[in-house]
């Protein structure tokens, strides 16, 4: 059985690359050809440049498009700038291209007037330096960043044109720092203690609530990303990274955390970040975002450009713990077979799925469906509207559609 999978594969795999092959060679311009085999090209004539060029490396010049989108917003320090998720590889995002969700702009913070104050029901109030924070036991994980108002623009009607623009609010980075248990633990919780309020240093006055019991399993206060302290962007010297929930807990800048017997009803989780719901009711701390998928490549704004092998790529995410299987459909979810998951699935990280594809040169509707390890699977969107309605702003996660033409020209279709 093994064997006669193998060999089919391995022909299926040998046609793909004679398609390829035919179609993948582009156009040489007159200025290149020099370059190209069997002559020498231009760049091992000559010494390159300067050991040391960059002091802080960056990418090439060739790579100039790839860069986040900042969407039009009132004010220059409050929106959103996305991550090119079409562009990027395998599931760490490269710091500088993390999507912002700014409400009062990035405030340049001197970490050595910075301060991290704990209080309220404690038994021992505490003011840290970063110094200090530096010198608690710390730990790393890579876990996903997502507002919960990604993909949310399109409720209505497919009014994005890319996945950056329908996906981007999303990011996956490593991040270092030290357990709010930990800093809990220093200040002594008083027994009626339940919740946490995480105060942010920058204009826009940002302060959520946080149950204890979260506090406790697995929150952190991070200095670090991807192995470098964090980007001013990201919260330089010191944010939360509440694994699992929506990205506006992450509170960045973090300077005051005080804790309480009740939720503190701030104006981000009374006025904004909560959910309408059909009948007119609200819920509020919906905190955990839901199992999630999308294709990257191709998606919108690609060009499928011949016929035979091309690998289908994408995203799977769960706030609620490790991805268990995720399901590729290129008939708009009349059948469904299960992508490669890309090793390790880490809990709370964005996990790269894979799929092989032969393009036969037909219209096509490709979709992605995710199922994490409770068992729960991402609806489809006419089940997430029946659940909740057309008046809600945040955690829409259901399935994304792209639609393959004829022509190759691939686009943001609603099915
Ligand atoms: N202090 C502060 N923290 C904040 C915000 C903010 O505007 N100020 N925005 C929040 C929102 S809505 C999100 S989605 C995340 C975004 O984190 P990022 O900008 O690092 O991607 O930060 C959250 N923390
Ligand atoms: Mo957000």
């Amino acid at each position: 059985m093994a064997s006669t999978q193998n060999r089919s594969r391995r022909a299926f795999l040998e046609r793909a690359a004679l398609a390829s092959a035919a179609f993948t060679a582009a156009p040489l311009r007159a200025q290149d050809a020099g370059n190209l085999p069997s002559n020498i090209p231009q760049w091992m004539k000559i010494q390159g440049e300067p050991v040391n060029w960059h002091p802080y490396g960056l990418p090439s010049e060739f790579e100039k498009r790839v860069v986040k989108f900042k969407r039009a917003s009132v004010q220059p320090t409050e929106g959103v700038s996305l991550t090119p998720l079409q562009h990027l590889h395998g599931t760490i995002t490269p710091s500088g291209l993390v999507f912002e969700r700014q409400h009062g702009g990035v405030p340049n913070i001197d970490p050595a007037q910075h301060r991290l104050m704990l209080h309220g029901m404690v038994r021992r109030p505490l003011i840290w330096t970063m110094d200090d924070l530096l010198h608690f036991p710390s730990v790393s994980r890579v876990l996903f960043l997502e507002c919960s108002g990604n993909t949310s623009r399109d409720w209505r009607s497919p009014v994005s044109k890319d996945v950056q623009q329908t996906h981007g609010l999303l990011s996956c980075c490593e991040w270092t720092g030290v357990p709010l248990a930990t800093l809990l633990d220093e200040a002594g919780l008083q027994p009626d203690a339940r919740w946490v309020l995480a105060e942010g240093g920058d204009a826009s006055g940002h302060t959520r609530s946080l149950p204890v019991e979260k506090c406790l399993e697995d929150i952190l206060v991070v200095y670090a990303q991807n192995g470098e302290m964090l980007r001013p962007e990201q919260g330089y010297p010191l944010r939360l990274i509440v694994p699992g929930w929506e990205g506006n807990v992450c509170v960045k800048w973090l300077r005051r955390l005080k804790v309480g017997d009740a939720p503190f009803h701030t104006r981000q989780e009374t006025s904004r970040y909560t959910d309408l719901m059909p009948d007119g009711s609200a819920r509020q701390f919906s905190f955990a975002m839901e199992a999630k998928s999308v294709i990257t490549r191709p998606s919108g704004g690609h060009r499928v450009t011949y016929r035979g092998f091309h690998e289908i790529s994408g995203l799977a995410w769960s706030g609620q713990g490790r991805i268990r299987r995720v399901d590729v459909s290129t008939d708009g979810g009349r059948n469904w077979r299960e992508a490669a998951l890309q090793e390790p699935v880490l809990h709370r990280a964005l996990t790269r799925f894979r799929f092989a594809w032969n393009w036969d040169g037909s219209a096509a509707l490709l979709q992605s469906r995710a199922m994490d390890e409770t068992g729960y699977v991402q609806p489809t969107r006419a089940q997430m509207i029946a659940l909740r309605g057309f008046n809600s702003r945040y955690h829409y996660n259901a399935i994304q559609s792209w639609g393959i033409a004829a022509s190759g020209e691939v686009t943001h279709v609603q099915v």
